[in-house]
């Protein structure tokens, strides 16, 4: 993209009602705007970050054998009429009527929608086990939605479902997502530590949150540094196999063996028999969260399905819920400097930025348009007529992974130079040179 002919609006100065760096550095990098309290219009710098970061998410569920669908945002109120949960919801929920006196609502998640398409279709235990998902949009109406993105009203969740014949098959879906959890967050450059957790209006008696630490989290967490040394993605002997029942055990066992506990289940004796140097603690923010809840959906809304023996069953069940959009300020508060957002390579809006220091220079024009043919897409050329400063200055708080510099001495010798922002390391190279270092 040009950034001469881009929709990427950002600000010199910090906006008032952002208190946290990833909020400030969200409105300041043209990533969104709000458009209601709690509610952001997504512009498009912002929506590469939020369809990389989907992909990743994505690419994890299937390769766990979780099966995508999209349900609708809108939901009848019977369902959840029949779930019990329409009056326990409370004021969190958006209710609406439409023009037929029909309650409906705006979804603030999907169990009661997911239970009923399950019991429409599936009759026999022999088509168990599923796991389904969807990266939809939810609405809860927060009583202080807050930090931007972080604690918004309307949010993109990716929310799964698995449906298994009994209690030992949920255990396995729910370790198999567990896992899938770990290796997203690796692959978005995040270090999430699972947490035993506390259920709330979701239900069920097992549950785990994915933490990532953060001086602005809204929770105080302590754990074991032996969760930040594992590598969830390597393969291999050692890696973790989704499909191998001896390796989501021992997986599990890695996951709950050492120390991790927020706030409210902290234990002073098992937190001092963590060796000193192992201790990890701070703030805390949520980027994940799964539940096991058994039968609580099928049998309230009599989702039985034929067992073995012909007698009917009800399946167990999870959920398993990711918050997306939450995750792009989640990144920038545990990725950024004074200058700006850094953003991990897997999930930047661009891979580089080109930034022209004397658009007119026939060597430089020649040079700068020749590396954005090459790039395909995958880099923002500042081909602005502004200072160099301007340019530097938006580079670093945009946060590509990579700038290529190009002025009239390097380019007239066809040299440039190639900045690493994580690093600020920089090196003077041949286009070639440099391309084949960003390939790398
Ligand atoms: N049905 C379950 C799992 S599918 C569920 O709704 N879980 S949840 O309530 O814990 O939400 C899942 C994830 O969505 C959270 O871990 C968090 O990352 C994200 N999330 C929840 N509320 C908000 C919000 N108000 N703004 C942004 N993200 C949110």
């Amino acid at each position: 993209m040009r950034l001469t002919r881009s929709f990427i609006p950002t600000l010199k100065e910090t906006p008032n009602e952002a208190r946290i760096a990833s909020h400030r550095l969200m409105l300041r990098a043209g990533l969104v705007r709000q458009t209601a309290a709690g509610i952001y219009a997504w512009l498009p710098a912002g929506l590469r970050v939020l369809r990389n970061i989907e992909r990743i998410v994505r690419e994890e569920q299937d390769a766990a054998g979780a099966q995508e669908l999209l349900m609708p945002t809108i939901q009848a109120a019977e369902l959840w009429k029949e779930s019990g949960r329409y009056e326990d919801y409370g004021e969190e929920m958006l209710r609406i009527r439409d023009r037929h006196d029909r309650d409906m609502l705006y979804g603030p998640t999907n169990e009661e929608m997911i239970t009923d398409l399950f019991r429409q279709s599936v009759k026999s235990y022999r088509e168990l086990p599923q796991i389904l998902y969807h990266i939809q949009w939810k609405f809860r109406d927060e009583v202080r939605p807050r930090f931007g993105v972080m604690r918004g009203r309307e949010f993109l969740m990716k929310d799964a479902y698995s449906f298994d014949l009994d209690h030992a098959g949920a255990v396995q879906s729910y370790r198999k997502m567990m896992l899938a959890y770990m290796r997203t967050f690796q692959r978005l450059g995040l270090k999430a530590i699972p947490m035993e957790a506390d259920t709330g209006p979701i239900g069920g008696d097992l549950s785990h949150e994915f933490i990532i630490l953060a001086p602005t989290g809204e929770s105080q967490v302590y754990y074991d540094a032996a969760f930040e040394e594992i590598d969830y993605v390597a393969g291999g002997a050692g890696g973790f196999n989704h499909d191998s029942a001896a390796d989501l055990n021992r997986f599990f066992i890695e996951m709950t063996t050492h120390y991790a506990a927020t706030d409210e289940k902290h234990d002073l004796a098992k937190w001092a028999a963590v060796a000193d140097p192992r201790r990890r603690e701070g703030r805390g923010i949520e980027v994940g969260h799964i539940f096991y809840f058994g039968t609580k959906y099928t049998k309230s809304m009599n989702a039985a399905v034929a067992g073995p023996d012909g007698k009917p069953v009800f399946p167990e069940m999870g959920s398993y819920g990711i918050g997306v959009s939450r995750l792009v300020g989640a990144v920038i508060e545990a990725s950024h400097d004074e200058a700006g957002i850094i953003w991990p390579d897997s999930i930047a809006p661009f891979k580089a930025a080109i930034l022209n220091l004397k658009v007119g220079d026939a060597a430089c024009d020649g040079l700068c348009e020749s590396l954005y043919g090459r790039l395909q897409g995958n880099a923002l050329y500042d081909d602005r007529s502004d200072r160099a400063g301007v340019k530097f200055n938006d580079a670093d708080l945009m946060g590509h992974p990579w700038q290529i510099i190009v002025g009239p001495r390097g380019a007239a010798a066809g040299k440039v130079e190639l900045k690493r922002r994580a690093t600020g390391e920089r090196s003077e190279l041949s286009l070639d040179d440099a391309l084949a270092k960003l390939a790398g």
